[in-house]
């Protein structure tokens, strides 16, 4: 019996020398000794309970080991749920408790902090390290490299990943064999991976970019990894002689180009430079090309439909658009009054449809019903436009989300947690420009007449609560937010007004 993406992606690298994945000390893992690690892995799901359909949550340091774990899940039938290293108990309890998770994997620095947060959601907690060392790989040594895989169907669920929403808690976005499949396939296709290609991968394993876009075209195709824990700017530039292409979030291109030493001769072995995640700034785009030759390809994607647009491989590759709907993708703008479809040019949101776009929210049908259509198309929340060319331009975003370094912030959970603090009336946050990160969260804090709300304090208080990359890098006391006829609070003239905070 097949199982849909275990068959694509692994099988037939059993026993198989050919390198896969290389760290920075340049220790390399065989395809072979990968699917065999994946398939002691799978064994052990089994011996601590977990059947096909459970779930097992993940937060642990990037390696090859746990990517292995992602394998073992997809030979399993295990639904797999990474979470972001840098979430706080507070954030992974939500997590584990909402998904139904069985098992929470964890490093061992954060096990003491995560059992009780595993044992409240009634879910096991093993312990994997980025070293590969833990309680979940002792398990594992000694057993079999083989493993029956067990049969999944196109449309059975492979990964729930979590997005959160603009109002309300985090949803599990539900991602089946096929969703994940048929975009690798085209992606590979479309951006011509092959198995002489070495991809430079400094993204993080626990979002679609690094896990599933990366990872899953690479296994494809048959293309070798060059794997770091985190985005080394001077790792990269060291290791670029020997790679061929690169993905990356537009902080990694700025970063890059903020190094003389990166030069049209360090990169004259690369092939390609994939961005996303995020958008490029066009003046990005244009340096990178004075500066290498290269033009960076552009594309766009989102953790409920995987990626929906690239720039072209062969012909032009045009900075500040996201290029073409990808084979087998439709995308429309639509009105976001009427659902009307808009004529070419006129600015609208962007839905889409295809073989990529998930099944649903988890356990929660009203905000699937929301933004999945009857029809099978996706409201994306983001607002663009079909040039006469054909290129989708995003203009916008009518979700209220800030993108920091690829990583999405919902002003409203942060608002939540500031109209709590002492001496805040209420707050707003915004994105404001950010040189490195693109875009970054201030809080602007209305205060409590006569009050004079502590900073510092608040910002400790944020600490437990919210993962790092989410706390506000300033902090604005006003009188008052502006507010529209309709009581509404007006961001956009507070994005005006603290627009050069950085700059
Ligand atoms: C780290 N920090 C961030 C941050 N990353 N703050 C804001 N935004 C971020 N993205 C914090 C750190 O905790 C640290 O806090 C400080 O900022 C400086 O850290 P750093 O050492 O400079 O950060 P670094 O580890 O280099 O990470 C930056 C980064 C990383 C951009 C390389 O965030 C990254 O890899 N981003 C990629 C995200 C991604 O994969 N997105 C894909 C989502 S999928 P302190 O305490 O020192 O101040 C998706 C769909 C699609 O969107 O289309 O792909
Ligand atoms: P996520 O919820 O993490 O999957 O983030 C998806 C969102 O990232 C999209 O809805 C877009 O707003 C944004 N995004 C992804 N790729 C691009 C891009 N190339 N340009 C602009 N925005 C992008």
């Amino acid at each position: 019996m097949a199982n849909t993406l275990y068959d694509a992606l692994f099988q037939r690298y059993q026993g198989q020398e050919s390198a896969f994945i290389t760290l920075p000390d340049g220790a390399v893992l065989s395809h072979g000794a990968f699917v065999g690690m994946a398939a002691q892995f799978a064994y052990v799901l089994g011996h601590l309970g977990l059947q096909p359909g459970d779930r097992l949550a993940v937060q642990i340091a990037k390696s090859p080991q746990a990517l292995a774990v992602y394998a073992a899940c997809v030979q399993a039938g295990v639904i797999f749920l990474p979470l972001n290293t840098a979430y706080t108990a507070a954030e992974v309890a939500y997590f584990v408790e909402n998904s139904g998770a069985k098992l929470l994997i964890c490093d061992s620095a954060n096990a003491s902090t995560l059992l009780p947060v595993a044992q409240a959601a009634g879910a096991q907690l093993e312990v994997l390290n980025g070293n590969g060392t833990g309680s979940f790989a002792d398990l594992a040594a000694g057993q079999p490299k083989e493993f029956a895989t067990v049969p999944r169907q196109p449309d059975d669920l492979a990964a729930f990943l979590y997005t959160s929403g603009t109002t309300g808690r985090s949803k599990g976005a539900m991602l089946t064999h096929a969703n994940l499949l048929s975009n690798a396939e085209v992606l590979a296709d479309s951006w011509q991976f092959s198995d002489q290609d070495v991809l430079l991968h400094a993204l993080p394993i626990f979002h679609t970019h690094g896990l599933f876009v990366a990872t899953n075209i690479c296994l494809l195709s048959g293309a070798q990894m060059l794997f770091y824990p985190s985005f080394d700017v001077q790792a990269i530039l060291r290791d670029m002689p020997r790679a061929t292409t690169m993905m990356g979030v537009p902080t990694f291109y700025t970063r890059l180009l903020d190094q003389p030493e990166f030069t049209a001769q360090l990169a004259s072995g690369m092939r390609l430079f994939i961005s996303g995640s995020a958008p490029l700034l066009a003046e990005t785009h244009v340096q990178f090309e004075q500066r290498t030759g290269h033009r960076i390809l552009e594309r766009y994607g989102m953790t409920e439909t995987n990626m929906n647009t690239s720039n072209p491989y062969t012909g032009e590759r045009r900075a500040g658009t996201v290029g073409f709907p990808l084979p087998g993708v439709e995308l429309k703008i639509t009105s976001p009054d009427t659902g009307d479809t808009l004529p070419q040019g006129q600015i609208g949101q962007i839905e889409v449809r295809g073989p990529n776009v998930f099944k649903g929210y988890w356990q929660m049908p009203e905000k699937t019903r929301e933004e999945l259509r009857e029809n099978g198309f996706f409201i994306t929340g983001d607002l663009g436009m079909i040039d006469a060319d054909g290129y989708v331009h995003i203009v916008g975003r009518g979700k209220d989300l800030i993108i920091s370094g690829g990583y999405n912030i919902y002003p409203k959970e942060i608002e939540e947690l500031l109209d709590e603090q002492p001496g805040v009336l209420e707050s707003a946050v915004i994105g404001v420009p950010h040189p490195d990160f693109g875009e970054t969260p201030v809080g602007v804090l209305a205060r409590q007449k006569g009050a004079t709300p502590d900073e510092a304090a608040i910002l400790q208080a944020l600490s437990t609560q919210l993962a790092r990359f989410k706390h506000p890098r300033r902090l604005v006391v006003v009188d008052e937010l502006p507010r529209n006829t309709m009581g509404k609070v007006q961001k956009n003239i507070l994005r005006d007004t603290y627009k050069n905070l950085f700059a």
